[in-house]
């Protein structure tokens, strides 16, 4: 079974907290998604429950893990820039979802980056279909 690192933002901002929920449930149809507290909306509570040392070890391990990166990136986000640098020094496939949002352009090394697949998408069914293409064309 593939194994799946999704990647969203956490503490760069929750607003698309539901969004990443849908996404992630839309992957589990293709293979295990590692990550899957990305998507939960108490996750910043949950947060004291684990040292940052704890956290960064156990993600790291989960990329090494993991056979692809889907990263969300419309919310800016150190960790998700920092985990799709991390993915591509790993060798790892990475595709990124961006939707187009007032105030948040996509930084051009995300946009501009050869190494990546950058799909642009407006909602949950959007992104549905490039995870569809994703599967079928790329992986
Ligand atoms: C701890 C225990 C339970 O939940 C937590 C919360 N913290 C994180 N847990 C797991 N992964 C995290 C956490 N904080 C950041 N990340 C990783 O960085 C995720 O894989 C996200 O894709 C990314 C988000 O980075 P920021 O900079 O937006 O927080």
């Amino acid at each position: 079974m593939l194994k799946i690192y999704f990647a969203g933002a956490i503490r760069g901002g929750r607003d698309d907290a539901t969004l990443y929920t849908q996404m992630i449930s839309h992957l589990q149809k293709y293979g295990e998604v590692l990550t899957t507290h990305v998507g939960d909306p108490d996750l910043l509570r949950q947060e004291k429950s684990m040292t940052e040392q704890e956290i960064y070890g156990r993600d790291m391990q989960w990329m090494e893990d993991a056979d692809l990166l889907i990263a969300e990136v419309t919310t800016p986000s150190l960790g998700v820039g920092y985990e799709i640098a991390m993915a591509r020094t790993m060798g790892k496939d990475i595709f990124c979802l961006y939707r187009k949002a007032e105030g948040k352009e996509l930084s051009a090394m995300i946009a501009g980056n050869p190494h990546l697949k950058v799909f642009n998408y407006g909602d949950e069914e959007q992104a549905r279909q490039c995870f569809e293409q994703i599967f079928s064309e790329f992986i």
